[in-house]
């Protein structure tokens, strides 16, 4: 049990909550995923069951129905929900909690999807290598200039609903320019959780970077 220093302000906290986190998660690939409700990212996570089976773990903290957690454990997946109490973002304690009751032997590829808001959730570190945002084309192509402090910190953006393209006015080109600015690295996912579109693409990303 490491040290609780006194007068530790809830930020230290955190941030001491996450280091142990890391340690914890054992060189496995963690990515915090972070979008608005509705934006498809236990859609997309559905899909990468599909794909990684055993070999990916998923942290729900976004959990509507009891349904969205089978949905992701009939491919093999693991899955373990938090109930985050009605707060707008996860935290590394709620986190830990959360690893403390699943089995990672075996994993390879975790992913936590955090509570469907763009704002809160991007300040807190969980204890993941990267923060991915997922934005959708029925949303409008805004997002990362309203929301530059996500845009700034995700490594990777997924625009999902890409089979709505020509039916909703979303000009990808634009997001894509938008999120450069705000992150030169970042790397962008076009992809459809409805159709598979792209998907194989992004599982690659989570399996090797
Ligand atoms: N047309 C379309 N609908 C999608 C896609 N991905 C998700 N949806 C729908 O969007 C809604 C929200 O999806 P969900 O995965 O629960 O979003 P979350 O709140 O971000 O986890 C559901 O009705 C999905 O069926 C997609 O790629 N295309
Ligand atoms: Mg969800």
């Amino acid at each position: 049990m490491a040290r609780i220093p006194v007068n530790e302000s809830p930020r230290e906290r955190n941030a001491r909550m996450a280091a142990e986190n890391r340690k914890r998660f054992g060189g496995r690939r963690v990515f915090n995923m972070i979008g608005s409700p509705g934006s498809g990212k236990t859609s997309i996570l559905e899909r990468t069951a599909a794909l990684l089976g055993p070999a990916l773990a998923v942290i729900e903290g976004d959990v509507q129905t009891a349904l969205d957690a089978e949905r992701i454990t009939r491919h093999g997946s693991r899955a373990v929900q938090i109930e985050t109490g009605g707060a707008c973002h996860l935290n590394a304690e709620m986190v830990a909690e959360a690893i403390e009751k699943i089995d990672l032997d075996g994993v390879e590829v975790v992913v936590i999807e955090n509570v469907g808001n763009l704002v809160c959730p991007s300040g807190f570190d969980l204890g993941e290598d990267a923060k991915v945002a997922v934005v959708s084309l029925p949303e409008g192509d805004e997002k990362p200039v309203k929301y530059p402090a996500l845009f700034m910190r995700a490594a990777a953006v997924i625009v999902n609903k890409t089979d709505l393209a020509g039916i909703v006015d979303y000009d990808i080109e634009r997001v894509k320019a938008d999120c450069r600015k705000l992150n030169a690295d970042v790397r962008v996912f076009e992809v459809s959780a409805k159709t598979g579109a792209g998907i194989r693409e992004w599982v690659e990303y989570l399996r090797k970077g």
